[in-house]
């Protein structure tokens, strides 16, 4: 009988092969949304269809069903065997070599049969691409020359790449082995902005399964090395992964020791050393005698330090302050009660006002600001400032109808290259809340950039400037910027800085957090959305609060509206009066 995960790869393989032919990515979409939702079923899904309740699973239509049928009764799709005639997984991974897209992929299938990166390189060496149509000497070398250049780019993966991946390995275990407890550890659980491999814990009755199964997941390129409680593997996007299987009584010990950081790790150990303790990724022990290990507790409490949560644990004094007993304040999701950045379909987000505060208010916010693009942001359909009128009506009327949630009337206002906003004066008074945002002109100097957002904050309807570095982690630098003389403004102007949740953003990071608590700046978390599930955002905005140590009084939406609209600006005061 196929099992769920059974099902689940057979789904992300179609997935992946539609995605190689060009396929509409919608149903690329449905195929994985469907394969995420059967591998966190906890009931097999023979049994869910045995009550006849497949068509109630989020996101599994008769088609699907029908398919989930089928695969249980014959332990194989009729659909996907034909697809991996054409697209076997291996040529998906091809596609990773730079240079190589779905049509060359395609091409070297059909022509040479070739069905992973390692037989695209022999090929190559051995001169039989250039026998291809539109392939030479020189194709040859490049494709040589991108592969190893895959191979030594050991460069670090950003969050918003290996957070999903984590999540999918642990579902994927979960499914295909008997797994105890799993849990990411590493820089992932610190919740850095970027990280050089992931790292999973797990327990289990049957180390051997697991190990045998880490090497099977789907989407793995190379087997590394595997052992009897180690394995890592190489993704087919080149990341590592690294899962380990340590004994119940050592987990806590071990997801202390492999979440780090190393330096965290150093200074308590130095700690624990003097007052005669040992610690290790086994446990905490006084001579021969082990004082514990099961949960991370366990390792702090021998030595009276107050643990801090994982994004904390880089050394920054969060051992100091737990040895002086000061308990972890740190603001979580849950203290968040609006957002004040989301996007609908008016500018480039994927769905209606209606459905984004419908989204928000699910979630539990208060509040929501609803700030699309101004016209400056042609291709992202900026509004007019008729079109963000009408939309500011539709807001009122959406206002009279709901009673549980209050929308403001916001905008996104870029700033232009000289500082100034893209909105006349009078427009932008009729907002609620107007934020801010650099989009263009990244290559300024830093005095130009400086100056230039100085302006902005100087704009007496400012509220907030989001994502104020304008970087995407691993693919865009942050604008050069006097960042102390950009705060030591927005501190006199009361005119917040934005912590943006999106995973690619993260801006303001962890370092500027610091700082703008030592100079008062006000800050907010939001999530950017443009879609409802982007809600789903806020964690890695919360996170990345928490690693700038923010307490929920340094982050503004933390706090109720009636109290929010008075603190923004003096001229939200005064419009509020
Ligand atoms: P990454 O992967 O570069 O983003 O950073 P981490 O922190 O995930 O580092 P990784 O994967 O090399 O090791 C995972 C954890 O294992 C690390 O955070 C702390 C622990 N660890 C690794 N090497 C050492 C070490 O030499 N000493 C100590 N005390 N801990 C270590
Ligand atoms: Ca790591
Ligand atoms: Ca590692
Ligand atoms: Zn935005």
């Amino acid at each position: 009988m196929a099992t769920n995960y059974d099902v689940a790869r057979i789904f992300l393989e179609i997935a992946e092969a539609l995605e190689l032919s060009g396929q509409d990515p919608y149903r690329v979409r449905a195929y994985r949304n469907a394969a995420r939702t059967l591998l966190s079923l906890e009931e097999p899904l023979a049994e869910i269809r045995r009550r006849g309740e497949l068509l109630s699973l989020p996101g599994i239509g008769e088609s699907l069903a029908a398919k989930i049928a089928e695969i249980l009764d014959s332990g194989r799709l009729r659909q996907h065997d034909e697809l991996m005639e054409h697209f076997p997984p291996g040529v998906a991974a091809m596609m990773h070599v730079p240079g190589v897209g779905p049509r060359t992929a395609q091409t070297l299938f059909r022509e040479l049969g070739l069905t992973s990166v390692e037989e695209l390189e022999h090929a190559a060496r051995e001169g039989r691409l250039r026998a291809l149509k539109g392939f030479g000497a020189k194709t040859e070398a490049n494709i040589l020359q991108n592969i190893a250049r895959l191979r030594t780019r050991r460069q670090r993966i950003p969050l918003a790449r290996a957070y999903p991946l984590a999540q999918q390995v642990i579902h994927l275990l979960r499914a295909a082995a008997p797994v105890r407890d799993i849990e990411a550890a590493g820089s992932l659980r610190r919740m850095t902005e970027d990280v050089g491999d992931i790292d999973i814990l797990v327990t289990s009755d049957d180390p051997a399964a697991v190990m045998a199964a880490v090497t099977r997941l789907p989407f793995v390129q190379r087997v590394l090395a595997t052992g009897p409680t180690k394995t890592s593997v190489l993704s087919e996007q080149d990341v590592q992964v690294d899962v380990r299987v340590v004994a119940p009584e050592n987990f806590g010990a071990a997801l202390q020791y492999f979440t780090g950081s190393k330096e965290h790790n150093v200074k308590l150990r130095t700690l624990a050393v003097r007052q005669g303790l040992k610690l290790s990724e086994y446990g905490i022990f006084r001579g021969d005698t082990r004082l514990g290990g099961a949960t991370e507790e366990e390792m702090y409490r021998p030595l009276g330090i107050l643990m801090y949560p994982p994004e904390l644990r880089e050394d920054r004094g969060e051992i100091e302050r737990g040895l002086a007993g000061v308990p972890p304040d740190f603001v979580e999701e849950r203290h968040l009660r609006g957002d004040l950045h989301v996007h609908t379909n008016a500018s480039d987000g994927r769905a209606s006002l209606r459905a984004m505060v419908e989204a928000a208010r699910e979630r539990g916010f208060t509040y929501v600001a609803i700030s699309d693009h101004s016209p400056a942001r042609g291709n992202a359909r900026g509004l007019s400032a008729a079109r963000l009128r009408a939309q500011a009506r539709e807001i009122r009327a959406l206002n009279r109808e709901l009673t549980d949630i209050t929308i403001l009337a916001a905008s996104e206002v870029d700033i232009r290259r000289d500082g100034t906003l893209d909105y006349p004066d009078d427009v932008l008074a009729e907002l609620d809340l107007c934020l801010a945002s650099v989009h263009s002109a990244f290559n300024l100097s830093r005095e130009e950039q400086t100056a230039r957002l100085l302006r902005a904050i100087d704009s007496p309807f400012l509220d907030i400037i989001a994502h104020p570095t304008g970087r995407l982690v691993g693919t865009r630098d942050p604008i050069e910027l006097d960042m102390r003389r950009v705060m030591t403004a927005a501190a006199a102007h009361e005119v917040a800085l934005e912590i943006n949740s999106w995973p690619e953003r993260l801006d303001l990071n962890d370092a500027h957090i610091l700082l703008a608590r030592e100079l008062g700046v006000p800050l907010v978390i939001d999530t950017d959305a443009h879609a409802p599930e982007h809600f789903d955002n806020l964690k890695f905005g919360v996170a990345t609060a928490r690693r700038g140590w923010a307490t929920p009084a340094d982050i503004l939406n933390t706090i109720p509206l009636s109290q929010l609209l008075p603190r923004l600006r003096r001229n939200r005061l005064r419009k509020a009066a």
